[in-house]
């Protein structure tokens, strides 16, 4: 039977500079999904990639003398090594300059004006290169140095030019339907009621090209004028699909089943894409799942503060599952959150390292010890035995219900209840006193607990992965059974098994000075 089909997507992230941690963020949430979906039997389909047209590419680049293309490809390829460090499993990485993106991009195009909605007018309005967008006179204030901003802060420029237009004004009546029929179109609750909104206060046609400089797509038919970046942006969703060859391969992921953005550019993605497919005919993505800011210590990040966080250096300091673990377990995905070095050393300490790495530590030495290194025997079991196997063989489930909505932090308090309840079970078994008394039922403990180790070791892969791989090798588990499937009866540890030597699979974290 064919798997289904599951294709997420990050938004493409501007190489104007090097990867930040809210970018790092993004990335590592979604290959959280994606390895979740793969481990739950779907055919996956994760893309990323760099955003390199605009603006303000050409500026940075002229900044920098560099041509814009250059900077791209030095840029573009921090965001691949990014990937890399942090273990991001994505299966194709798309770069907005590549050929098959601008054939994608001239195919929407001439399909958006053959429904008649693409128009040439001129424009002028207060334009923000850094947000390469148009903002009303109503949303800029000119601040005390006399310059006028938009509300997040970039200043605006007032901009005059010929411009083709996207009748987006047609299509409010569609888009408060699409809201309205599919609750969940866009996520999470707080981002859906902006949108709607945001649309029902009436929606201008939107201009989506530009003649005031020349790094972008051409526009079919009168390459005077590039695309507005974001249309160009937002197509990608699509070339990495195939689009316009609808016989691709790869067309069968359409529609997306969700782009995960940040709550930035919410609008373009539940607003302005949605409508541009529609005109185009094509397929609507499932869902836009928003997550929230990240602060360091409650402050915004930002380059003139100089707290803008490498993320290469958090991997390398606290180890990239450690990372990871923390910034989906402590922020409630879809919510703001806060990071600081104590916070994540809290985690990595209580969590990983006692809760989990402990466990599995003193368990498997019990094992190694006194069962020759081999799975042990289990006899009858008693009722705090199946108790626990059972709150552990419930995890797909209860897994599935959050990841349902994105709730990544929920998946993790579910496997770590259960790692919680498996410690309390291990504390009063003792194991340790068994060993003399009752070495039978000491096995019976150390197979059960073994059993659950098991269990958490491949539900916990989509986010520690490296770590859940060595714990899954210390029970000797084969690489086609550490799938969701085999969490439960139908994939217990067979007793007699040969087992590697055990070894720490979470060290703590020590304060460099202290170690
Ligand atoms: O907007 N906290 O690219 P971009 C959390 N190219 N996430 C953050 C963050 C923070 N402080 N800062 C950035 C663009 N992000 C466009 C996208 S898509 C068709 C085009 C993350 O490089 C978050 O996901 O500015 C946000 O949406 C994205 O980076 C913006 O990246």
């Amino acid at each position: 039977m064919a798997r289904e089909a599951y294709f997420l997507t990050t938004p493409i992230f501007y190489p104007n500079g090097a990867p930040h941690i809210g970018h790092a963020y993004t990335a590592l949430a979604s290959d959280a999904i994606a390895r979740f979906q793969r481990l739950d039997g779907k055919d996956v389909f994760f893309l990323t990639g760099t955003d390199e047209h605009g603006q303000k590419m050409q500026q940075t680049a002229n900044a920098e003398g560099l041509t814009p293309l250059a900077l791209a490809d030095r840029n573009s390829q921090r965001f691949r090594d990014m990937m890399g460090a942090l273990d991001v499993s994505y299966d194709d990485f798309i770069r907005t300059t590549e050929p098959r993106h601008t054939a994608a991009c001239q195919a929407i195009w001439r399909r958006m004006e053959e429904a008649g909605d693409i128009y040439l007018g001129s424009y002028s309005g207060w334009y923000s290169v850094r947000q390469e967008a148009y903002f009303d006179e109503s949303e800029t204030t000119v601040g005390p140095d006399g310059v006028r901003r938009e509300p997040l802060g970039s200043p605006v420029e007032w901009v005059e030019e010929e411009s083709y237009f996207f009748r987006l004004s047609a299509y409010q009546d569609r888009l408060l339907a699409l809201y309205e029929d599919q609750p969940d179109f866009v996520g999470p609750r707080e981002r859906r009621n902006e949108v709607m909104s945001f649309v029902r206060s009436g929606l201008k046609d939107l201009s989506i090209s530009r003649t005031t400089f020349d790094w972008g797509v051409p526009v079919p038919g009168n390459p005077k004028h590039v695309m507005y970046v974001w249309v160009d942006a937002l197509t990608n969703y699509i070339t990495a699909a195939g689009f316009p060859d609808e016989a691709a391969p790869r067309w069968r992921y359409w529609p997306a089943d969700v782009h995960v953005i940040g709550k930035d550019i919410v609008r373009f993605h539940s607003v302005y894409w949605p409508a541009f497919l529609m005109s185009a005919g094509i397929a609507l993505p499932k869902r836009v799942f928003a997550h929230g800011f990240l602060f360091n210590r409650g402050e915004k990040m930002s380059k003139s503060v100089g707290n803008v966080v490498d993320p290469f250096a958090l991997a390398d300091q606290y180890g990239a599952d450690q990372f990871r673990y923390f910034m989906l377990r402590e922020v409630p995905f879809g919510q703001d959150g806060s990071y600081s070095h104590d916070a994540i050393v809290t985690r990595i300490n209580a969590d990983l390292a006692n809760d989990l790495g402990n466990l599995a530590q003193r368990s498997l030495s019990m094992v190694a010890k006194n069962c020759e290194g081999r799975v042990p025997e289990a006899g009858a079991l008693t009722e705090a035995d199946e108790a626990l196997l059972a709150l552990a063989d419930a995890l797909p489930a209860t897994c599935r219900t959050a990841m349902a909505s994105f709730a990544l932090h929920t998946v993790l308090t579910e496997i770590w209840s259960v790692v919680a309840e498996a410690n309390r079970y291990f504390a009063s078994q003792e194991p340790w006193i068994l060993r003399k008394q009752d070495p039978a039922r000491m096995a019976t403990v150390l197979w059960v607990t073994a059993e659950v180790l098991r269990e958490v070791g491949i539900m916990t892969q989509p986010f520690i992965p490296n770590a859940s791989g060595k714990l899954l090798d210390l029970l000797a588990v084969a690489p086609e059974d550490r799938v969701f499937a085999r969490v439960g009866a139908e994939g217990r540890l067979a007793a007699g098994t040969a087992l590697p030597a055990p070894s720490a699979i979470f060290p703590r974290y020590v304060e460099p000075e202290a170690a």
